[in-house]
């Protein structure tokens, strides 16, 4: 259909109990209070979970568990490319000294396997800083040309790429995981696109967003702690355009290098004490936490927002199959995004009325 020439605006005003509708179907029927467990029966999976773009937790026996003792035995000195930041806190929205809140990348580093390890171990032991302390620091846009004080300098190691890494970067440590789950690959009935492997510990965050994958998150060795949200949610989790960049570092100081482009992201966070002074709409959200124990998969469906966090040294795998974008949920999702929600409190009602005339 060609639309020459027209001009066309979709508007609806949604008032409170229509959108208190909308949360509580979503609430109620969508996003589960706790996640159910599958058998891994395709034709189960397909139905209760796929079809419905449900999450589950399961145990699975087809991913052997490996260490990452066991790893560096066997493959210690194969080369990674690997995520560093100041404090385990990259891909996520920082503010700079210029006043901008950017969001910031990862710098990356190559070391061997076994240094991963041994820095990761070293990490460890040092001071972790409260999540508010971290997100209040801000950085510099230049290097400073001060000598730095090397207790200034920290590197917060986690290997995180999502590259299809585990195929690309480690083809000596691909084979102990097995190269696609059959069950998965024909419920899905897409591409398997990526296999990445994640290896850091409880400094390493990986902060809210969403994948245009099918995931099967997988925990080797730890645990992984998840907090989950529904594409439905998405009209109150402030996702918006920021300014990006990428954390560097020089003569022992951090700095952010300014990019071009601007990056769709969350800010807000859900995962902690919620500052709903800043964020109101935070309250309409609807977030679960699931921990991830060593031998288990996550299934997070395509769209669906995920923070993880680990509370100890951690080994994951994830596969990433294509999301179907021929289904109502993207179709919908794309509208739902561009939807502008506001949440006023404490409005009396003969002021709504004005504000509706
Ligand atoms: O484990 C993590 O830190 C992040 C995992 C993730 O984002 C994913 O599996 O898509």
């Amino acid at each position: 259909m060609t639309t020459h020439g027209s001009h066309c605006t979709l508007m609806f005003r949604a008032d409170t109990e229509v959108v208190d509708e909308f949360t509580d179907n979503v609430r109620y029927l969508w996003s589960p209070n706790s996640l159910e467990a599958h058998e891994k029966r395709p034709d189960h999976f397909l139905r209760d979970f796929v079809a419905l773009n449900k999450p589950c937790l399961f145990q699975n026996d087809e991913i052997a568990s490996v260490s990452l003792d066991e790893l560096v035995s066997a493959h210690g000195d194969c080369d990674l490319v690997v995520d560093v930041s100041p404090d385990g806190h990259a891909d996520i929205v920082r503010q700079c000294h210029d006043g901008i809140r950017r969001f910031v990348k990862p710098a990356s580093q190559h070391m061997s396997l076994a240094e991963l390890r041994e820095r990761l171990r070293l990490q460890e032991t040092k001071r972790k800083e409260s999540y508010e302390q971290i997100l209040s620091k801000s950085f510099p846009l230049q290097p400073r040309t001060m000598e730095a004080k090397t207790n200034d300098f920290e590197t917060v190691c986690y290997y995180s790429r999502q590259n299809d890494c585990l195929r690309k970067e480690l083809p000596a440590v691909a084979p102990l995981f097995p190269s696609s789950l059959s069950w998965a690959s024909e419920t899905f009935g897409t591409e398997l696109q990526a296999i990445n492997l994640w290896i850091g510990n409880q400094r390493s965050v990986s902060s809210m967003h969403k994948d245009h994958f099918e995931n099967l998150l997988h925990v080797v060795q730890g645990r992984k702690i998840v907090t989950l949200c529904p594409p439905a949610d998405i009209p109150f989790l402030y996702e918006k355009p920021f300014a990006s960049g990428q954390f560097c570092h020089q003569g022992g100081q951090w700095f952010v290098e300014k990019e071009e482009d601007s990056v769709y992201w969350i800010a807000a966070d859900v995962s902690h004490e919620i500052n709903y002074t800043d964020y109101p709409l935070l309250k309409r959200a609807n977030p679960i936490v699931v921990h991830v124990p060593a031998g288990h998969t996550l299934y997070v469906p395509a769209l669906w927002f995920h923070k993880v966090t680990q509370d100890r040294e951690t080994v994951a795998v994830n596969y990433w199959y294509d999301m179907r974008f021929d289904s109502p949920l993207w179709t919908c999702f794309r509208l739902l995004q561009q939807c502008e929600a506001t949440e006023t409190e404490n409005v009396s009602e003969s002021q709504q009325e004005l504000d509706r005339d």
